[in-house]
C-alpha cells in the first residue's frame, strides 16, 4: 500500500492474502524453474511465485509460470472416465472400475487375435518420471507390447540418437552456468526468449557481466536473433552443410585442437575427407551463408578458449536433425570443447520432462539409459522386475510416427495415448484423422476432456494435472526436482501413477511384479538402479531434492555417504575425469554427407512454410489455450508473412488469407513482419486444424523425427473475409 496512491507510478501489487507457499516445479517448459504455489487461509490456491534459492531461475518465472496456479480451475478438465462403443456417438460417464477392466480386457482382446504388438503406447515428456518408470514397467513387463514410444519423437528424439551416435549415451553434457564461462555462444534454431524465457535470462545476465560472442543461426529474424552480434539466416534444412563448411575452414587454418582429437576421439581421417569437399564458396550455394561470414564465425568459434553450442527444435525438427547434432558435437570435439566450463554442446530440452521420459520410461529401451539390444540389461532389469528376460523384445519396435502409418496398413489395432495430441501435434492432420477413425480401440489418458484427439477415443481416462499429486522432473541440464502435492485431483481424475497401478493389478492379479504405491518409494527403485550408470541418482531423495532446489545428475549414494552436498550448479559430463560412453571411451567423429531432400518451394507453392512457438502459449493449447493471461495475446490462429511477399499478393496486414499446401488448407490472419524473409510464413502450430493440416513431416532416417519446419504452401487471398473469420475461429479458440 506504502507504494500505491501517493507514487509517481501508481500501481499496487494485490495482496492475495497467502497463507501458505508450496514447493513445485514448473510443468511447461524444460528450463525447470523452481516454483512456489501460494493458497489463502480457507485452501484456495491464489498465486505462484519464483523460489527465490534455486540455482535455475532465481526467483523468477515466466508468462506461463506466472499463472500456472490457475490451471488447476481452468474449463475442459476430464472429472469422470468416459465410454462409448463407437465414435460419433456421445460418450457416457463410467466408474472407474468399469473403465480399468473394459481396457484391459480390450488390451487382451486385441494382443490375443492379432499379436502383442498389435496395441501400441503413445506417452509423452509431460508426466512425472516416476510416472514414466511405472509405464515402462506395465509395458514392457506386463503388456509386451515393442510398439511404446513417446511425443518426444516429434521433439528430442534427433538430440538423443545424435547424443548417442556422437558419445555412446544420450544425456546432455552442459549446464546453465557454462554462459558464465563460456567465450562464444552459437544458437542453432532456438528461440530462448521465447522458449526458454528463464534460460535465456540466465545467458543475458552472463553476457551482461561479461561480454563474449552471440550468433545465431535461425532462418526468422527471432527476438533472439535480434540480440544477436551474428545472425545468420540460414536456408532451412541446411545446418548440416554449415557445419561441415565451418569444420572445412577450421581445419584449412589449423584451428583444430590436435591434442584433445588424439586422445579423445575415433574418426578424424574420415571426418576430414567429407568436410574438405565444403569449402566455404561451395557451402554459401546451399546454406546461403556468404563466404567471409563462415570464415569469421569458424574462427571466433575455434579461437575462444571456451566456446559453446545450444540448439532446439530448428535442428531436432529436420530430416538431418541427428546428423545436424553429430555436427555440433564434432564441431565441439574437434576444437576440445567438452567437458570445461564454458565449452560444450548443449542441447535445450523441449518438455518438462523429456528428460525423465528419456531416462526412464523404457520408450525406446529400458531404465536407467539401458539398451533392450544388450542382453545384460535385460538380464538385470528382467531380474529386478521378477519377469522373464525373453518377454522382453531383443530390438527397439516402432518410433511414434512409424506407429501411425502402422495403424494405417492394419498392423497396429489399439492405441492407448498418455499425455499427448497427436491429432494437433503430428504433422499432416488429414491423415492421422483417418487413422485414428481406424483403430478398433483408443484410450486416451489426459488431464482435459476437450483435447482434440478424444474426439476418436472408445475410452477417456481423466488424469491429473501439474501439482495434483507428487513426483520429480528432470530439466535440461539434468537437474531433478520435485513437484509437491498442492492441490487434491479435481473430481474423480486420478494421478497417472494411480492409473498405472490400478491397471498393472488387472494384467498380474497375483502381484508378481511389484508396483510401489507412492511416488517417493518409486523415486527409491529407480534410484537402485541408477547405481553406477552414467545417470547416477541413487543419492538423492525426494527430500533432499526439495531442500537443494534440484539436484543434477549424477549425484551418487556413495557421494552422499562421503559427505559431499548437492552442488547448486555446474555439474558437466565428460570432463577430464569421464571417458565417453563408447567402447574404448572414446567419442566418434562421423562423417556427414548432406542429403537434398526436403520439400522446396516451387512454382506452384512458393512460400517455405516454418512452424513453431510462441512464448504464451504452450503446444496445443489444452492448458494456455484456458488461462486469460496466456490466451489473450494470440488467441486466433495467424501466420508471420514479410511486407513485400504480402504487398505483391495484395494482403493487408490483419487481413484473412488462406494457406494451402499439397496436404490440405488452413485459414490465418496475415501479419506481416520482417521477422520473416520473402520467401517464409511461420505458422504456430498451437492451433487445431492448422499448420500441421499442411505440413508434410519427412522423417529423419535416424531418430525418426519429423521436419516439421520445412514444407512449401502458397497463399491466397480471400474475397469473404467473414466467413474467413468464421473459418478462422473455428480452428479452436477458446
Ligand atoms: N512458450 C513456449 N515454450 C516452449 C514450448 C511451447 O509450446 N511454448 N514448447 C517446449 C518444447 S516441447 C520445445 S521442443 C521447445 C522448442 O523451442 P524452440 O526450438 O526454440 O522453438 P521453435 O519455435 O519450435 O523453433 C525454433 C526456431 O527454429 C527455427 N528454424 C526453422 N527452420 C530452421 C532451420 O532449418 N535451421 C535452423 N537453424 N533453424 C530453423 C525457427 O525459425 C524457430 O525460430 O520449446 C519449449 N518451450
Ligand atoms: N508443426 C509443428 N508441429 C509440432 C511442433 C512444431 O514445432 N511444429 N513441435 C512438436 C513438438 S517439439 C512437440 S513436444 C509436440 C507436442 O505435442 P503434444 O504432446 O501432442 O502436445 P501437448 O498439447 O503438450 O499435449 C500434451 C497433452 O497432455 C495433457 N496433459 C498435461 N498434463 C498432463 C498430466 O499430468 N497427465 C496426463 N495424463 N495428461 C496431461 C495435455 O492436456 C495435452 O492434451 O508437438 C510437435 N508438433
Ligand atoms: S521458463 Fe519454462 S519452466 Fe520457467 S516458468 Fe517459464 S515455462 Fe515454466
Ligand atoms: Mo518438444
Amino acid at each position: 500500500m506504502l507504494f500505491g496512491r501517493n507514487r509517481k507510478n501508481p500501481i499496487a501489487i494485490a495482496d492475495k492474502k497467502v497463507a501458505n507457499w508450496t514447493y513445485a516445479t514448473c510443468g511447461y517448459c524444460s528450463t525447470g524453474c523452481a516454483i512456489e504455489v501460494g493458497k489463502n487461509s480457507e485452501g484456495q490456491v491464489v498465486a505462484s511465485r519464483g523460489v527465490a534459492s534455486a540455482d535455475v531461475n532465481r526467483g523468477k518465472l515466466c508468462l506461463k509460470g506466472m499463472y500456472e496456479h490457475e490451471l488447476f480451475d481452468a474449463a475442459g478438465r476430464g472429472e469422470f472416465p468416459l465410454i462409448r462403443s463407437q465414435i460419433g456417438q456421445p460418450f457416457e460417464r463410467t466408474d472407474w472400475d468399469t473403465a480399468l477392466d473394459h481396457m484391459a480386457s480390450e488390451v487382451n482382446r486385441i494382443q490375443q487375435a492379432y499379436g502383442r504388438d498389435a496395441f501400441a503406447v503413445v506417452s509423452t515428456g509431460q508426466i512425472l518420471t516416476e510416472e514414466f518408470y511405472t509405464l515402462g514397467k506395465l509395458t514392457r513387463g506386463l503388456l509386451g507390447t515393442n510398439n511404446y514410444d513417446g511425443n518426444t519423437t516429434l521433439c528430442m528424439a534427433s538430440a538423443v540418437s545424435g547424443y548417442k551416435r556422437s558419445f555412446g549415451s544420450d544425456g546432455p553434457p552442459g549446464c546453465y552456468e557454462d554462459f558464465e564461462h563460456t567465450d562464444c555462444l552459437i544458437a542453432w534454431g532456438s528461440n530462448l526468449p521465447e522458449q526458454h524465457p528463464i534460460i535465456y535470462w540466465r545467458l543475458k545476465e552472463a553476457m551482461e557481466k561479461r561480454k563474449f560472442p552471440l550468433i545465431v543461426v535461425d532462418p526468422r529474424v527471432t527476438m533472439l536473433a535480434q540480440f544477436a552480434d551474428i545472425h545468420l539466416p540460414i536456408r532451412p534444412g541446411t545446418d548440416l552443410v554449415l557445419q561441415n563448411a565451418l569444420m572445412h575452414v577450421i581445419f584449412d587454418e589449423g584451428l583444430e585442437d590436435a591434442d584433445y582429437i588424439a586422445a579423445n576421439t575415433t574418426g578424424i581421417d574420415e571426418l576430414r575427407e567429407e568436410v574438405a569437399k565444403w569449402d566455404p564458396v561451395t557451402a554459401y550455394k546451399v546454406c546461403g551463408i556468404d563466404e567471409d561470414t563462415i570464415r569469421n564465425v569458424a574462427r571466433l568459434y575455434a579461437q575462444a578458449p571456451a566456446a559453446m553450442h545450444i540448439w532446439t527444435m530448428g535442428i531436432n525438427q529436420s530430416t538431418h536433425g541427428s546428423d545436424g547434432v553429430v555436427g555440433l558435437n564434432s564441431l565441439s570435439l574437434i576444437t576440445g570443447n567438452m567437458g570445461r566450463p564454458g565449452a560444450t554442446s548443449l542441447s535445450i530440452t523441449g518438455q518438462c520432462n523429456a528428460m525423465g521420459t528419456r531416462e526412464w520410461s523404457s520408450c525406446s529401451g529400458l531404465p536407467g539409459y539401458r539398451q533392450l539390444e544388450n542382453p545384460e540389461h535385460r538380464e538385470e532389469i528382467a531380474r529386478f522386475w521378477n519377469v522373464d528376460p525373453e518377454f522382453f523384445p531383443k530390438k527397439r519396435g516402432l518410433a511414434q510416427t512409424d506407429i501411425f502409418p502402422a495403424i494405417e496398413t492394419g498392423q497396429i489395432k489399439g492405441l492407448w495415448l498418455v499425455a499427448t495430441n497427436p491429432l494437433t501435434s503430428m504433422a499432416n492432420t488429414p491423415r492421422i484423422r483417418k487413422t485414428l477413425e481406424k483403430l478398433e480401440f483408443l484410450v486416451v489418458q489426459d488431464a482435459y476432456a476437450d483435447m482434440e484427439s478424444n474426439q476418436y477415443a472408445h475410452l477417456y481416462l481423466p488424469a491429473t494435472v501439474w501439482a495434483e499429486r507428487e513426483g520429480t522432473f528432470t530439466n535440461t541440464e539434468r537437474r531433478v526436482n520435485i513437484v509437491r502435492q498442492v492441490v487434491p485431483p479435481k473430481a474423480e481424475s486420478k494421478a497417472d501413477l494411480k492409473i498405472f497401478n490400478e491397471l498393472a493389478k488387472r494384467f498380474d492379479p497375483e502381484g508378481k511384479v511389484h508396483f510401489p504405491e507412492q511416488s517417493a518409494d518409486v523415486f527409491k527403485e529407480m534410484g537402485e538402479l541408477s547405481k553406477g550408470r552414467l545417470l547416477d541418482i541413487s543419492g538423492m531423495d525426494h527430500d533432499l531434492i526439495e531442500q537443494s532446489r534440484g539436484i543434477q545428475w549424477p549425484y551418487s549414494a556413495e557421494q552422499r555417504d562421503h559427505g559431499e552436498a548437492p552442488r547448486p550448479g555446474g555439474v558437466r559430463l565428460y570432463t577430464e575425469q569421464q571417458t565417453f560412453c563408447h567402447p574404448g571411451g572414446r567419442a566418434k567423429l562421423i562423417p556427414l554427407p548432406f542429403v537434398d531432400n526436403n520439400e522446396r518451394p516451387d512454382e506452384q507453392y512458393p512460400f517455405w512454410l516454418n512452424s513453431g512457438r510462441l512464448v504464451e502459449h504452450f503446444h496445443t493449447r489444452t492448458r494456455t489455450g484456458k488461462v486469460g493471461n496466456n490466451n489473450k495475446f494470440s488467441p486466433i490462429p495467424f501466420m508471420e508473412i514479410n511486407p513485400d511477399a504480402a504487398a505483391e499478393l495484395g494482403i493487408k496486414h490483419q487481413e484473412y488469407v488462406r494457406c494451402v499446401s499439397k496436404r490440405g488448407d488452413a485459414v490465418v490472419m496475415a501479419m506481416t513482419t520482417q521477422r520473416v524473409p520473402r520467401d517464409m510464413v511461420f505458422i504456430p502450430f498451437h492451433f487445431y486444424d492448422c499448420v500441421n493440416r499442411l505440413t508434410l513431416g519427412l522423417l529423419d532416417p535416424h531418430s525418426r523425427q519429423p521436419a516439421f519446419k520445412q514444407s512449401s504452401v502458397r497463399i491466397e487471398t480471400m474475397a469473404d473475409q467473414i466467413e474467413a473469420a468464421r473459418i478462422n475461429r473455428d480452428m479452436r479458440a477458446y
